[in-house]
């Protein structure tokens, strides 16, 4: 593997922490963080809003394109932020976090953020059903997978320096 940095998909609920987590993990890495939500938006890869949920129909393959072109496979250091994981291919990825958190946490952060009727309900489900942390197991290979718990503030200092540490790690196992 050519290289020099790890790349590392946070993913999750919306709602369980990805961003707060992947703004921290970037700014004390010295990675980049790559919002998938915001380059979907800006970049216009999706057709349009689904109705009920008013979640983006994403368009994967014009994103995955886009994504390759960046050449963050051969460059590492990135973090990959989206609230699913499966289509980034396996090579591309060297660790992969799964953030949970308690279900009625997570209510009050989802009506803080507006959502209510189907689009809370589902997204409700999906994190009492796991449903992320099975697609990334499925995906992607038994070790590289963690899940990480995301309820209180001080789970995202441990949940960082967890992280670093492992990223040092990664550097001594895959020399330059
Ligand atoms: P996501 O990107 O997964 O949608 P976020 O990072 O935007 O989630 O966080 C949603 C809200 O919850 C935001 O107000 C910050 C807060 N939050 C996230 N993780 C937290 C934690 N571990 N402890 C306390 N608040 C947290």
């Amino acid at each position: 593997m050519a290289r020099t940095n790890p790349n590392i998909i946070v993913t999750g609920t919306p709602g369980v922490g990805k961003t707060t987590h992947a703004e921290q993990l970037a700014r004390s890495l010295g990675f980049k963080h790559i919002s998938v939500n915001q380059i979907v938006k800006d970049e216009g890869f999706h057709e349009g809003k689904d109705e009920e949920t008013g979640s983006w129909i994403v368009d994967e393959e014009k994103l995955l394109d886009y994504l390759e072109e960046t050449d963050l496979s051969a460059l590492g250091g990135h973090i990959l932020d989206w609230h699913a994981c499966d289509l980034f291919p396996e090579r591309w990825i060297d660790l992969v976090i799964v953030l949970r958190c308690d279900s009625t946490t997570l209510y009050d952060r989802l009506t803080a953020r507006g959502y209510k009727g189907k689009k809370l309900e589902e997204n409700m489900d999906s994190e009492i059903m796991q449903v992320l942390l099975d697609e990334a197991r499925e995906g992607y290979r038994e070790e590289i997978v963690v899940e990480l718990r995301s309820d209180k503030v001080e789970d995202v200092d441990g949940n960082v320096e967890r992280v670093e540490g492992w990223v040092e790690g990664w550097r001594r196992d895959n020399p330059k």
